[in-house]
């Protein structure tokens, strides 16, 4: 037996994700996530329902309590009715089926709760990473009417740095005994944190790392700035759900702050602004490759060898006729 799939009507998909169709939003994401030839499509027919959601970032150490302070959050802010998208970038657990594999148990609630979307994405391999993939989740996520798209990333290297630049505020999580103070102020992402969070308070050494990090953010830095936002420090018990009141309550400030600051504003045309320079420089670099030993290529390096230009001139003149 012979079986046509359908492929898949891009309007069809994205009026489906508006009526909160869960099978639509999670073709849509594979959509883009695939960089489908229907990736221009797609982001066109999100463009007018998006703008609405509020992205929170999570990063931190592996085993920090990520995963388990996104489920605390999904269901405190499902408690208060929100729609709630979570996206895992990289999980070293991915998620499965809804559900999270060593976090059965946790997320295992929201799996048939029709007001949550869960969803792993791997940014590994992707041309620009999770800067170039991430935003146009998210974006599906807010036009299926999510309130708040939670971002679980691990926090090595440069991830926390695009985290931050994708989400509206960044919670950097730290827990006792892993000496993450000290590798936090190394990796510099205290400065991308907007709520700091102390997890596992239940654990000894979480009084220390709660003074450690106010020595840290007594140093100064961006946040000290006349004006500026002074992170606050949150200790939970993601665990046990403790310190979700708090963390509620640390995440509303900022979200005010963003909004009478202008800051919030401002963060999100600069995020736009480097997805469209990402597209156009992505889109220019495969022009150039498309050049690779074209007839006006090989012109300019014969100029080039024999002496009568130099490599920047050549290049400009490529530029040119790239853009023409
Ligand atoms: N004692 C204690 N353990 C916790 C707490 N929160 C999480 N854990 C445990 O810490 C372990 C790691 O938690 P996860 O939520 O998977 O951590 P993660 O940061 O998402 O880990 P990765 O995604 O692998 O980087 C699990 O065994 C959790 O049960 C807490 O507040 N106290
Ligand atoms: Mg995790």
């Amino acid at each position: 037996m012979t079986r046509t799939r359908r492929a898949a009507d891009v309007g069809t998909l994205v009026a489906g994700a508006r009526s909160g169709d869960a099978r639509s939003v999670a073709r849509l994401i594979s959509l883009v996530e695939d960089a489908s030839p229907k990736l221009r499509e797609v982001a066109a027919a999100l463009a007018p329902h998006t703008g609405r959601a509020r992205v929170i970032g999570l990063t931190g150490s592996p085993g920090v309590g990520k995963s388990t302070s996104t489920a605390m959050l999904v269901r405190a802010l499902r408690g208060q009715g929100h729609r709630v998208g979570v996206l895992a970038v990289d999980p070293s657990s991915p998620f499965s089926g809804g559900a999270l594999l060593g976090d059965r148990v946790r997320m295992q609630d929201h799996a048939t709760d029709p007001g949550v979307f869960i969803r792993s994405m791997a940014s590994r391999g992707h041309l620009g990473g999770l800067a170039w993939a991430t935003p146009q989740a998210v974006r599906v996520l807010d036009a299926a009417g999510c309130d708040v798209v939670l971002i679980e990333t691990v926090g090595v290297g440069q991830a926390e740095v695009q985290v931050a630049s994708t989400a509206d505020t960044t919670l950097v999580l730290l827990a006792p005994g892993m000496g993450d103070g000290i590798q936090a102020a190394k990796a510099g992402i205290l400065e991308v944190a907007d709520v700091l969070v102390v997890n596992k308070a239940d654990r000894d050494g979480a009084a220390q790392t709660l003074r450690d990090l106010k020595a840290m953010l007594s140093l100064g830095g961006r946040h000290s700035e006349p004006g500026a936002w002074r992170p606050p420090i949150v200790s939970t018990v993601a665990a046990r759900g403790e310190g979700v009141d708090e963390l509620l309550a640390a995440l509303s400030r900022h979200a005010g702050w963003l909004a009478s600051s202008g800051e919030g504003d401002r963060r999100r045309r600069a995020r736009a602004a480097a997805e469209i320079e990402a597209i156009a420089v992505a889109a220019l670099q495969s022009r150039i490759g498309d050049l690779g030993g074209s007839a006006a290529l090989d012109a300019l390096a014969g100029e080039v060898v024999s002496g009568s230009r130099d490599p920047y001139t050549a290049a400009d003149a490529l530029v040119d006729t790239l853009t023409r």
